[in-house]
């Protein structure tokens, strides 16, 4: 390893712009004669629009135009779209309603915007807004998932009776009945896993200018995946041809999912570029991002698990209820089911597995994949179900799940996942050495003497990510294919731009990216520089989500490396008068194998471009490579997460005392950035067991709307974290990677929620364990606990 290669803690290089204020975001930028858009937005969960009056609006000062829902659709364009297609149990195809981008006739959801003011400025744009006159008829409207379905329930969406998206299944209902009938022990929970607010740091953006003299269109705006946005808004939505639509995605503070979609503001910014001749810029604010940012997660669930009498699983049954809010937004579908249902196996070797979700729609914002998407949702499942079943049979949490782990790789699970390689019993043991498992009785009587009530709470999760081999997705219903692009361009120099499809919105991918290329040509890591986020500059690529920049991203760009070794050795076979299979290329030198004769990699990349000396009949000039990569299989990075707390009875608050992951990521290519990684998706976990939850009432009005009302976690909510990791490589991809980034927030809710049980003696209590709700569980448990 060098000291900048794969392997190396490098300080991320993106850093000194950010934590100097160089960055440059899509609300940093801005072009002559830009003016402002104010979205319009029910108040409503649920209402008709009788009629709009803008003419007092129209008239206010720097009033530049006023279009409603009604003049957006007179321009017949796409409705946004969901482009997994999920098929019912019977066949049928999920009930995509039509999503416009300003609604006409009526809205869906507080927040859903039905009309745009352009104005000179924001605070004209906002003043007219005022003044628009909006004649609702609000309709009855139905919010818990748990009831859409139910009789005599607000229908939101013609095409959708029951307001059911699809009723979908996996497993063999009957073959399951027969297995669950042989347990001795069945443990039955129920559960809701609480709705999530993305809240990255910066608030989504749009800017869009259309230019009339080449009728081309540029829109920066806060993507993980401009390439996807460009096709979607121009394919299905029909702004702009896609040649002639350049999506930019510049630096973008951080996403967790919520910037994979597109949604109505960018459409609408285009739109209203070219209506107005001028460049046209939108950019949320906090409140606006609370109730039109997609949502995450918001299932309610009711699993079992059946022992037989050796404490072997010989079942599992699961029924899920998943909210997707007003619309379906752009990968919705797939969240429930083939990101979720497919890891219900965790660990395990279970021999049957029946899940049956249905996807509904409530008078709630959209409900897409946020940081695990489905994974979280399944680990909860999962690693409850196992840690209630130890405590209902009386056994050791950690020997039950030792008992029930997969050990014989690769492994296919009843659900479809193909686990390629693991040691699931190592990273137990070495998490549970690190955390000093054995001095817990002690601890807990210490903190006993103190009043408080100590738990321990185990997550042995599993994930599957770097998404994904195209074939495995297209024949479950997406409509895009997830390999991912590269291109190596050797400058003549020597020094490298990495051009990558995907993109980096907080994740360090101009450092590793950059590692690896270094390791690789054998130059200072100074020399290369990533490239990514512009249409324009870089080939078609999927982005970024799914933990799969470094699976499947950085063997895109191994195998461009491939391509310009294999190049450059034929130019150094010329250049050094010797054969082809002669030529070695080690710590950045082309050599002669047993000779004296070299030439260094910056050298030969001169010649390359200058041409003078090798045939240029059988060798082109130049040093510049492409690839496209597919992965064969998902990534399946697993892991033991170990929380230990404390509880205080009196008042419910719960504090983390110890925290500790042990994570199997295959190669590591920068240790330092994976622990942050693991750090941040802890955080984000946590944030969900202890304090997030969007919380509506039951008129659809969202009261946790802002950050006096939605807790995100802050530093005092944790414990240093105690971060390892053990090996196993990765088969499907060139550097034995598995993907990091979502890991620690699948892991940790269970974690949280097993200790808080763990220390309260009971199972009563759902995320998020609030104190008032630990204070409550304490109290409604504690004549069961006196008995
Ligand atoms: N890496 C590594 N060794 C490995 C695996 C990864 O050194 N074995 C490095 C990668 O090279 C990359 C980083 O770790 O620099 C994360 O890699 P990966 O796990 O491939 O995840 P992605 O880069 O694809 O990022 C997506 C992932 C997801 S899905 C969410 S959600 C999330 C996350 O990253 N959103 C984030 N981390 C985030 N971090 C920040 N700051 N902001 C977000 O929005």
């Amino acid at each position: 390893m060098t000291a900048t290669g794969i392997g190396a803690p490098v300080r991320r290089k993106e850093d000194q712009r950010f934590i100097t204020g160089k960055g440059h975001y899509t609300d940093d930028h801005a072009r002559p004669g830009q003016v402002y858009a104010y979205f319009l937005r029910s108040p409503h969960a649920h209402a008709r629009i009788r009629k709009i009056d803008t003419t007092q609006a129209q008239s206010m000062p720097g009033v530049v135009a006023i279009w409603t829902g009604q003049e957006f659709a007179a321009d017949k364009l796409g409705p946004l779209i969901c482009g997994w297609m999920i098929n019912s149990k019977d066949g049928s195809p999920m009930k995509m309603a039509p999503h416009p981008a300003l609604a006409a006739g009526k809205v869906s959801h507080v927040g859903d915007a039905y009309a745009v003011v352009i104005a000179e400025t924001l605070a004209q744009a906002k003043d007219a807004a005022e003044k628009v006159v909006t004649d609702f008829e609000v309709l009855p409207a139905v919010i818990d998932p748990a009831q859409a379905q139910a009789q005599g329930a607000p229908q939101i969406h013609e095409v959708a009776p029951n307001n059911t998206i699809y009723n979908w299944h996996i497993g063999d209902p009957a073959a399951n009945d027969a297995a669950m009938k042989k347990a001795r022990h069945i443990t039955r929970l129920d559960f809701i896993n609480n709705r999530l607010v993305p809240n990255a740091l910066e608030p989504r953006s749009a800017l869009a200018e259309f230019d009339p003299g080449s009728e081309h269109f540029t829109l920066w705006t806060t993507s993980q995946n401009p390439h996807v946005a460009r096709l979607v808004i121009s394919a299905f939505i029909g702004v702009a041809p896609e040649h002639k639509l350049r999506v930019i995605a510049p630096d973008v503070g951080g996403g967790f999912g919520s910037k994979i979609f597109i949604y109505p503001e960018e459409v609408v910014c285009l739109w209203a570029a070219k209506k107005v001749a001028r460049p046209v810029k939108w950019t949320a604010d906090r409140s606006e991002a609370f109730i039109t940012d997609a949502h995450g997660r918001d299932h309610v669930t009711h699993a079992e698990l059946g022992f037989d009498e050796n404490n072997k699983i010989v079942g599992m049954r699961v029924k899920t209820i998943a909210n997707l809010g007003a619309y379906m937004s752009t990968f919705s579908s797939a969240v429930p089911t083939y990101l979720y249902a497919t890891l219900l196996s965790g660990q395990y070797d279970i021999p049957s597995i029946y899940c049956e979700v249905d996807s509904v729609y409530t008078n709630t914002v959209p409900v897409d994949a946020y940081r695990g998407a489905g994974r979280p949702e399944a680990t909860f499942v999962v690693e409850r179900l196992i840690e209630v079943s130890a405590r209902e049979l009386g056994v050791d949490p950690a020997e039950l799940r030792r008992k029930n782990f997969v050990r014989n790789f690769p492994y296919q699970t009843v659900v479809a996942s193909l686990y390629d390689a693991g040691d699931y019993d190592a990273s137990l043991a070495k998490a549970m050495e690190i955390h000093d498992v054995k001095g817990f009785k002690q601890r807990k009587r210490e903190s006993a003497k103190r009043g408080k009530l100590r738990g321990i709470g185990y997550s042995t999760y599993i994930e599957a990510c770097g998404i994904a081999p195209s074939a495995v997705v297209g024949s479950l219903g997406a409509g895009v294919g997830l390999w991912e692009s590269a291109e190596v361009r050797v400058n003549p120099t020597g020094s490298v731009e990495i051009l990558t499809g995907c993109h980096q919105h907080g994740q360090g991918h101009e450092t590793t990216f950059a590692q690896l290329v270094s390791d690789r040509l054998g130059i200072p890591i100074d020399n290369v520089t990533v490239v990514h986020g512009d249409t324009d500059k870089v080939q078609f690529g999927m982005g970024t989500y799914g933990s799969r920049s470094g699976a499947v991203g950085m063997s895109a760009i191994v195998k461009a490396l491939d391509k310009v070794e294999a190049k450059a050795k034929k130019i150094a076979a010329h250049l050094l008068e010797a054969a082809e299979g002669d030529i070695e290329f080690k710590d950045g030198k082309f050599s002669v194998a047993g000779t004296d004769k070299s030439i260094g990699f910056g050298d030969l990349a001169l010649q390359a471009y200058v041409g003078h000396k090798f045939p240029t009949s059988e060798i082109e000039p130049g040093l510049k490579e492409g690839a496209f990569y597919d992965p064969t299989n998902f990534t399946f990075p697993a892991g033991c997460h170990i929380c230990e707390l404390e509880v205080d009875p009196d008042t419910g608050a719960v504090t983390i005392d110890k925290w500790t992951a042990v994570d199997d990521f295959g190669t590591v290519i920068n240790p330092m950035i994976v622990e942050g990684q693991v750090h941040g998706g802890i955080a984000q976990g946590v944030g969900q067991a202890l304090l997030e939850h969007a919380v509506y009432d039951k008129d659809g009005q969202l009261m946790s709307g802002s950050f006096m009302d939605y807790a995100m976690p802050r530093a005092w909510n944790f414990p240093t974290f105690k971060v390892d990791v053990t090996k196993t490589e990765c088969p499907s991809n060139p550097l034995g990677i598995k993907g990091c980034g979502e890991a620690g927030a699948i892991a940790a809710p269970a974690a949280v929620m097993n200790a808080i049980t763990n220390a309260i003696g009971t199972e009563q209590i759902d995320m998020p364990a609030t104190p008032a709700a630990v204070w409550r569980a304490l109290k409604q448990s504690a004549p069961a606990r006196a008995a």
